[in-house]
């Protein structure tokens, strides 16, 4: 089985923390934005981009390649801040995030050029154009893989659950669903606003294949990806337990940054914060 090394960990890991300060920046310039989510699940879709997926950022449009689906679009600028690190967007074009004229708006608008498959925002719709996706890829005899990357908040949507019977109706093994299990969404915690445990045991009784990670443990990631590769006729689910706002202390586990952006001391904080991780990571 493929394993990350050691040093492509710390590399990724260093990647990972400056594309988390990007985001920061981004949305403490615009002054409006959603930095909780967006820390939670950069490691994971970063992961994705740059170890799992097929994908060629000099040739976006290529056939062969795999989906990318952010369905909690409110997390936007990790999926920008991510492919500016992979060289699908310009990273002058980072820090109009939200501006008028921009490409880069606060939920994510289908632009094939900059890597951005499907445009969403409105939450519950990811998972269903996902099984859409991945039945014309069955149909069309093409050996891509779709990603749908859901919030669990998000999973408070009914057209969710509707989209996981399709999926294991039609035997869809190559969809792979991450949920970002940060345990808080929007008003609180996920159990108090609408319970979802316990959410193995639902996925498994819709037909999925669910593997459970630690999502901040790169190597436990990578592994649950490249098995979700190996199974077949079900689509797998992979849980993965995240913290909101990771790696700046005040916004870790919290809802108050959910859709609030830093003001400026937060901001200078929140970056110092960073820059020691990055220090502590690149001596060892
Ligand atoms: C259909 C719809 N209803 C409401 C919203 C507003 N909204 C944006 S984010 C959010 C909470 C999402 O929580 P979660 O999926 O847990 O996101 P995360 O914590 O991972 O950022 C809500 C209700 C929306 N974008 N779409």
């Amino acid at each position: 089985m493929v394993v990350l090394s050691a040093s492509e960990e710390k590399e990724l890991l260093i990647d990972i923390l400056e594309i988390k300060k990007d985001i920061l920046t981004m949305i403490y310039k615009a002054q409006s934005g959603h930095p909780g989510g967006s820390l939670s699940c950069a490691n994971l879709i970063y992961l994705l981009y740059k170890k799992v997926m097929k994908i060629d950022s000099q040739n976006p449009a290529w056939k062969e390649r795999d989906y990318f689906i952010l369905s909690k679009g409110h997390a936007a600028p990790a999926l920008y801040a991510v492919l500016s690190k992979i060289g699908f967007i310009d990273r002058s074009e980072l820090f109009t995030l939200r501006q008028l004229g921009s490409t880069l708006q606060g939920h994510p608008i289908k632009n094939e050029q900059l890597g951005i498959e499907v445009s969403t925002g409105s939450l519950g719709m990811g998972l269903s154009i996902g099984v859409g996706c991945a039945l014309a890829a069955k149909l069309d005899k093409n050996n891509r893989r779709i990603y749908v990357v859901l919030g669990d908040g998000e999973l408070n949507e009914g057209s969710t659950w509707e989209a996981a019977m399709a999926a294991s109706h039609y035997k869809l093994d190559n969809l792979t669903a991450i949920i970002d299990r940060n345990g808080i969404q929007i008003d609180g915690s996920t159990e108090e606003v609408m319970a979802l445990e316990p959410l193995a045991e639902k996925w498994k009784a819709f037909g999925w294949n669910v593997i459970e990670v630690d999502g901040s443990n790169l190597g436990e990631l990578f592994e649950g990806f490249n098995k979700s590769k190996n199974i077949i006729r079900k689509p797998t689910v992979l849980i993965s337990y995240l913290i909101k706002g990771s790696d700046v202390s005040f916004m870790e586990h919290t809802k108050k940054y959910h859709g609030r952006p830093p003001s400026k001391q937060e901001y200078t904080s929140a970056i110092s914060e960073i820059d020691q991780i990055i220090e502590t990571i690149s001596v060892k």
